[in-house]
């Protein structure tokens, strides 16, 4: 048995036990959604055993917002922008971009490469690492199209399984509820690093430095680009570059999660900026992207993983690795999204028009923070409501728990994830007022 099957003997085993240990604890999770397992058996079939698992605690807030018949209802649950008229959106320039790709008679549905549409991956390099980007000048980097975050999330979970010499990853505490599930299946082993103080409602700046400063050297350590999900909480750029020099003296390999680029600050760029900065040093990291909320193309599943290595030589090493992860899992990718993305990245008017549109969404958003935190005031709800206005991206992280969620959602028809996040996003004007009396109700009764 050779060194690679060696190690993927042991990843296998080591998903296989955590896919036992997660399926063991999801059956009491409470996720306050949960249909209760059911105890029918039915005779005859061979997966009469097969317990009922719970919702996803993201996604599942949706399955019950459909299902409540209540004529007024909100879901603040799933991160996807609604419009004014709490209507999804699909972006001008995406519309514009499809109906180039209809009208191009010379384009085909033949399969994509295993990693992807070539435009898109040299595209989507260039807008996360920037248009002048030593690392991309010099071939140092391998881009990858994959399904959405998640897709590149899991194929860099799979690729650091079996090629890394460290299978620890370091996940901020708290963090998108998918990130230890995908990271765990791939075959790594997950830990988690302080970042958020409740008290504070801000960054443990001090408690990341002490847990990746003991992290063993090494440890992969996976960190939100830009917008934490669910805190809103961003470190400064000079905290940034704190926690790069220390991760560059421990050896630990940073891992970029991109989900949101545009939706902190409205600018592309200025959300880049804690990539670039380790990027910059000479240094390797990964970075999964997501084009679901930036430009909207959420079902599209469109995404790219891309590695900053050392050199050109070791880069195409590790993209061959990519594709044998990529190959056996889902073969090669979807090409329509893809082409939207790339038609749109490639032209100088089409991408001048998304940056406009994407800084309306995080202004609107931007407005909803505003005048939830008026609507609150205005109705005296006890408590310092200013981290509304001061979170950053999709979300609030609004400090409220479990039990005064479960009571807005019985009371008022008004879904969220039972962590207390809003996603800003699904708010618009109308609703403001329910949300508002929603809160100022839990809070006063559930003190
Ligand atoms: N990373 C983060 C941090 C993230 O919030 C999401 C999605 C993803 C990756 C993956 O998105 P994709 O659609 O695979 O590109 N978050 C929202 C949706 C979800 O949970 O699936 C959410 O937190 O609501």
């Amino acid at each position: 048995m050779n060194h690679h099957h060696h190690h993927s003997a042991a990843a296998a085993d080591r998903r296989l036990n955590a896919l036992r240990r997660h399926l063991e604890a999801s059956s009491d999770i409470d996720s306050g959604l949960m249909i209760s397992p059911s105890p029918t058996s039915s005779p005859g079939s061979v997966f009469s055993h097969v317990v009922r698992a719970p919702e996803d605690p993201i996604l599942g807030v949706t399955v019950a917002y459909n299902k409540d018949p209540s004529p007024v209802k909100l879901n603040l649950g799933v991160g996807a922008y609604r419009t004014e008229e709490g209507k999804p959106l699909v972006l001008n320039v995406v519309k514009k971009a499809e109906r180039l790709l209809i009208n191009d008679s010379s384009r085909v549905k033949e399969y994509l490469p295993i990693v992807g549409l070539a435009d898109f991956n040299k595209l989507s390099a260039k807008l996360i690492f920037g248009a002048d980007s030593p690392a991309i000048k010099e071939n140092r980097v391998t881009t990858v199209q994959c399904l959405s975050g998640s897709g590149s999330l899991r194929v860099a979970g799979e690729f650091l399984a079996h090629h890394y010499h460290q299978c620890v990853i370091y996940i901020p505490q708290p963090t998108w509820g998918n990130h230890p599930k995908v990271f765990t299946l791939a075959g790594l082993s997950v830990k988690t690093y302080r970042y958020y103080d409740p008290t504070t409602r801000g960054l443990n700046f001090q408690g990341l430095l002490e847990d990746l400063g003991s992290a063993p050297s090494g440890a992969i350590v996976l960190l939100h680009a830009c917008a934490h999900n669910p805190t809103g909480v961003d470190p400064t750029i000079e905290q940034w570059e704190h926690i790069r020099k220390l991760m560059r003296s421990k050896a630990l390999l940073p891992f970029f999660d991109s989900a949101y680029q545009g939706f902190a600050s409205g600018s592309l760029d200025a959300d880049a900026q804690p990539v670039r900065l380790f990027v910059a040093d000479g240094g390797e990291c990964l970075v999964a992207q997501s084009y679901a909320k930036n430009l909207g193309l959420y079902g599209e599943r469109v995404g790219a993983l891309s590695i900053v290595l050392r050199s050109a030589d070791v880069a195409s090493r590790v993209e061959s690795q990519l594709k044998t992860v990529i190959r056996p899992m889902y073969s090669s990718p979807p090409i329509h999204g893809a082409s939207i993305v790339a038609t749109i990245l490639k032209d100088r008017n089409l991408f001048q028009e998304w940056t406009v549109e994407l800084k309306a969404m995080a202004d609107r958003i931007i407005r909803m923070r505003q005048q939830l935190f008026e609507a609150l005031r205005a109705r005296g709800t006890p408590g310092d409501w200013t981290h509304i206005l001061k979170q950053i991206g999709m979300f609030t992280f609004t400090g409220l728990n479990s039990e005064q969620v479960a009571f807005m959602t019985k009371e008022y028809h008004v879904y969220m994830t039972s962590d207390g996040r809003i996603s800003m996003a699904g708010l618009n004007t109308k609703m403001v007022p329910l949300l508002a009396d929603a809160i100022h109700a839990a809070v006063m009764r559930l003190r």
